[in-house]
Parts: structure tokens; sequence; C-alpha cells
């Protein structure tokens, strides 16, 4: 249990630490491999996780926290990219048997691949749809020799078959332009959701899965919102903006897991951590009354 000090347990100030019957079971997984420019993603989850300890119970609507709380130890990110992306893998579908929602802690982009894995494996045939907010299409197929680059993430997922619906994005290669076409892959880019009135509301395809799981890159967000992040670009999501639409979604799609990635905490200023504990406490939030009145 040497872990704790550095990864204090999500809003462990308010609720203790749960078990297995916790609805939410956050990972933390503190990946930093394929930087390319601002440093410091492996310190994101440990941030984020103090952070939370400044949250209040009740997140605007209802108190998330009451659904139940458990924070597992850090993934062991050292050794070879594919041995970590396993063992990404392994504990999220540890989860996912548990019947519990995964909420990913980074780290880099990359920590998702690990969890498409989990989730190809774990629904095979039923495979949930994937939906991304984040300012870069994160489609390259390799970048800077690597198939496993925060810039290559969403490529691999869709080598795994998945559906991706992609939010935000404002900043592609010409290569990524070409995929996006020739895949038809859908989305509202950020130039759409923000620079007239703020769209606010969204529906996706109607051939996308039921069920979703939701990749969260920080940078998705406004800078002026979330400054601590690897590669901050102008132009993002509003804070209402990003809870709209993700509730906007919720509304007809099962949310089954989240990450939320690529925070680089900056000296000085815990603006950025405490942003990103509040929107991962903010979509559990979402996630928490729409399996209450799927009960109901
Ligand atoms: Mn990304």
């Amino acid at each position: 249990m040497n872990w704790v000090k550095k990864y204090p347990p999500f809003l462990i100030s308010e609720y203790p630490n749960g078990d297995d019957s916790a609805l939410f079971q956050i990972l933390p997984v503190p990946l930093e491999r394929s930087v390319s420019y601002g440093v410091g993603t492996r310190m994101g989850p440990s941030a984020i996780l103090k952070a939370s300890e400044n949250l209040e119970v009740f997140d605007g609507m209802s108190c998330p926290g009451e659904s139940g709380l458990k924070t597992l130890p850090p993934v062991n990110c050292r050794g070879p990219i594919q041995k970590v992306l396993g063992r990404i893998a392994v504990a999220t579908e540890k989860i996912l048997l548990q019947g519990r929602i995964p909420v990913v802690l980074g780290g880099e982009h990359t920590v998702s691949t690990g969890v498409f894995m989990a989730l190809s494996r774990h629904y095979r045939t039923k495979i949930p749809g994937i939906v991304q907010i984040d300012a870069h299409a994160d489609l390259r197929n390799s970048y800077q020799g690597s198939p496993f680059s925060h810039a290559c993430v969403m490529k691999r997922a869709l080598d795994l078959d998945f559906p991706i619906y992609q939010l935000g994005i404002r900043s592609l290669s010409p290569e990524e332009i070409q995929l996006r076409e020739d895949r038809k892959i859908p989305g509202k880019d950020a130039l759409e959701l923000c620079s007239g009135t703020p769209v606010n509301e969204l529906n996706l395809p109607e051939d996308f899965p039921e069920e979703i799981y939701l990749t969260i890159d920080v940078d998705g967000l406004d800078p002026s919102i979330i400054p601590g992040t690897g590669t901050p670009e102008p132009g993002g999501l509003g804070w209402y903006q990003t809870l709209n639409l993700i509730e906007s979604i919720a509304r007809k799609h099962k949310i089954i897991g989240f990450d939320v990635v690529e925070l680089a905490p900056l000296k000085g200023s815990l603006i950025s951590e405490f942003t990103t504990a509040r929107l991962v406490y903010q979509v559990m939030g979402i996630i928490a009354r729409q399996e209450i009145k799927s009960k109901e």
C-alpha cells in the first residue's frame, strides 16, 4: 500500500476507498512515453487524485460518490510498451467482468489503446462505439517511429473495428484528413462546435452502437480551461459545453466507461488538475444518474 501517498483514492476526503462492488473503479496509469511537445503526463493521475480531495460530494445534480468509488493501485508503466498496454488491458478487463465502470486516469493518450484491447476482448461481437473528445484526431498509423504513440490511438481503435465519433478536433495532418474521408469517420470538429454559437446538443449517427466508451483528451477543452496539457490548441470546447454534449449523448446511449488523459500539471498552478478532477467527477455523475434511471 506504499502507492497510497502518491495516489490517494479519489475523493478519499469524503468517501472511504470502496471494494469491488463500487460502481466506479478508478485506474491510474502514469504512462509517458511518446511525448512530442510539453512533458509531464506521467504526473497526471497523481495530480488528479490529490486534487479530488478538494471536490465537494455534490456535483450540482447528485452525489456520484454514493455509487461507490474504488481507486486501484496504479498500473506499472515500466518495460516495453506492449507489456504496459497488456497490463492496462488486464486491469480494465477485470473491471468489465465485474460489471463495473472503468475510470482510467492518464497518462498520455496511448493508455486508451490498452483499454480498447480490453473492450474488444470483453465485448467481442457486441462492440461498443468510442466517442473521443480531443483537439487532435490521433489517427496516424505511426508517429515518430511508433504505432503506440499518443498520435495513433484512434487509428488503433479503427484497427480493432470500433466505430468512432470525434468531437472538438482542430489539428489534423493531411494523412488524417484523408483517412477521415476514406473511412467516413463521423464527428463534429471544434470549428462547428465552438466558432459560432456554441453547440451543446448532438445526436450520434443512427447506426452508432447503443453502448459507448468515452475517451477524453483534456486538450479537447479550451486551454483557457485546462492549460496544463502537452499540446494546448486554441479554440476548444467550453466547460459547460463539454458537460452538455456528454449529457446529450448519455440520453440515448449507455456510457460503459471512460478515460481522461493528457493532463500535464503546471508548476505554480492548480487549475488544470482541479478542473480535470472535477471533469472526472461530473462524468461519473452523468453515468451514476443513468444507472439509477435504468434501475427505476
Ligand atoms: Mn489525443
